[in-house]
Formats: C-alpha cells, structure tokens, sequence
C-alpha cells in the first residue's frame, strides 16, 4: 500500500490514494498502521477516495480504529495532498464527508502553498446533533458535568464531530491523561467526545489543549480549536476572530457572518512509501 505521511500542527496522519489502493478492513489497518512501533506510527489513518457529490471523498480513522465524522488538520493535509499528487488542478475543492461537504482552500505566497483556509461550515449546538444526552433541542452551554467529585464547566459544540469544550485558568494544571478519558466517555456522550481545555489570554488568543476521542492526547485538533473558538463567543470569553495556540503551533479562526467557521492552518508532507499491509 502506497503512502503518504502528513503534519498539520504536530496532528499526523498516513494517507492513503483509495482510487489506487484498495482496502478491504479500513478499521484494523488503522490500529495496524496507525501503532508508532509496529506499524507506520500516526494520529489517524486517511482515505482519499471518489465520490459522487463532491470533489473527492475522504474517510478518516482514529488510532483505536474508530471512525471520525470529520477532522480538520485533515482536511488541510489532503486539500495539499489531491493538488500535489496532480489528482486535481483545482485550488479550491470539495471534500465529502460524514459530517457533510468541507471546502478547503489553497493559500499561495510566491507560487508557494503557505497555508490551508478552510470553511468548515456550520457549528452546531443542540444536544441531538453533538449528541448529548438531555433535551434534544436546547444547547449545553456552562453545562456542569460532575467526574470523581469534580464539577467541569464545558460547552458542546458538534464540528460534525462531537466536542466538550472546559474554560480554565491554566490548562498546564490539568491532568489531561486521567480526566480525558473519563470525560471521553462520559455518559452524556453517547458517541463519546473529543475534550478541550482552554485558557483565554486575551479577547482574540486563546491557548488550548485537547483529548481526542480514540486517540488521546495529539499535539492539535483542527476541529476542536473551532469548537473551542464557538465556545468562546457564546461564553463572551472572545471576539469571532481568535488564534487558538496549540501544543503543535497556531491555528486562525473565524466564525464568519455567514455562520460559518473558517480555519486556516498549514499542512506539510513529512515522507511517502510503501506499506506492507499484515491483514
Ligand atoms: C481532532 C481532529 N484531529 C481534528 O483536527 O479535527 C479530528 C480527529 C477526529 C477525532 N479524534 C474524533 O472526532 O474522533
């Protein structure tokens, strides 16, 4: 299996051409290539495949094999990825993905890709869509969830994929390893959540750290700093524009006035092989 080994932040995936390589149990070659000893060693394992309604489709599966409605360091890569690799000439595509149509965009200086914008489209806030357990059609917003004695605070915001995100004062004194988790699985999730810990420096800068939902802790969530950045604005933390620094480096956010979020970021190709699949 031919591949390619991408970067955004710090947040790193193996992707794979689907219209070349054809896989047939896309969950046991994540956990497989996803290991950082026996196998590649990833984030989360990427396909790029055909689809009927967009530009490209495009699967993404967590380390532990789970499947991610959407991830947004991922979109940036494979935006790079389709033009480089000469899939397509288009500069600004559509991805398909379960969590609906994503529109990456390429952003040049010199003749050079720099970075990726992203419109990530609509964030989404009842508790039916993140989902979240409770009445289906209001927010949760400051909602206090109660773990080994501890009330957090966190606000639910769906990027397509679920997220929780917690206000702190100093995200270092969270001890990510043991409540990520617990908070991961916690019951009001019933398809489980990616967690965010977020201090607020100024209106516009916000420092996050995140839990990932089946891969723990990543260095960045392209997906969580939108969630994080929604979460802001409707806790009156920040304006709808912010940097939200991460353990890999800085992502732009934007909740526009059309609604949607808007990230940019970069996205680097780190090496490519060939992988001896074990299935
Ligand atoms: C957080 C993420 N890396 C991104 O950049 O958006 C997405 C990965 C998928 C996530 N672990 C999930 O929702 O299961």
């Amino acid at each position: 299996m031919q591949f390619s080994k991408w970067q955004g932040l710090g947040n790193d995936f193996v992707i794979v051409n689907g219209f070349k390589d054809k896989v047939t149990d896309y969950r046991t070659a994540a956990i497989e290539v996803c290991d950082r000893h026996f196998g590649i060693g990833a984030d989360g394992l990427v396909f790029v495949l055909p689809s009927e309604t967009a530009d490209f489709k495009m699967r993404i599966f967590n380390s532990d094999g789970s499947e991610a409605e959407m991830c947004g360091n991922v979109t940036r890569c494979v935006a790079r990825y389709v033009y480089e690799n000469g899939l397509t000439d288009k500069t600004k595509i559509t991805l398909e993905t379960l969590a609906g149509p994503i529109r990456p965009e390429l952003i040049f200086d010199e003749g050079r890709v720099t970075d990726v914008r992203v419109d990530m489209g609509l964030p989404r806030l009842k508790r039916a869509d993140i989902p979240m357990t409770g009445n289906g059609d209001l927010e949760a917003i400051n909602e206090p969830v109660i773990v080994d004695g501890h009330t957090y605070y966190g606000t639910a915001v769906s990027m397509g994929n679920p997220h929780f995100v917690i206000f702190v004062d100093d995200i270092n004194a969270v001890d990510l390893p043991l409540v990520g988790p617990k908070l991961e699985t916690f019951p009001a999730f019933p398809r489980k959540t990616n967690v965010e810990f977020v201090q607020v420096i100024t209106d516009k800068e916000l420092k996050m750290r995140v839990w990932e939902r089946g891969a723990g802790i990543t260095l960045a969530c392209g997906t969580g700093a939108c969630a994080t950045l929604t979460a802001a604005v409707l806790n009156g933390k920040t304006g709808r524009k912010a940097t939200v620094h991460l353990d890999g480096g800085d992502l732009s956010i934007e909740w526009s006035t059309d609604d949607h979020i808007y990230m940019s970021g970069p996205a680097t190709e780190v090496f490519r092989g060939e992988y001896l699949l074990k299935l």
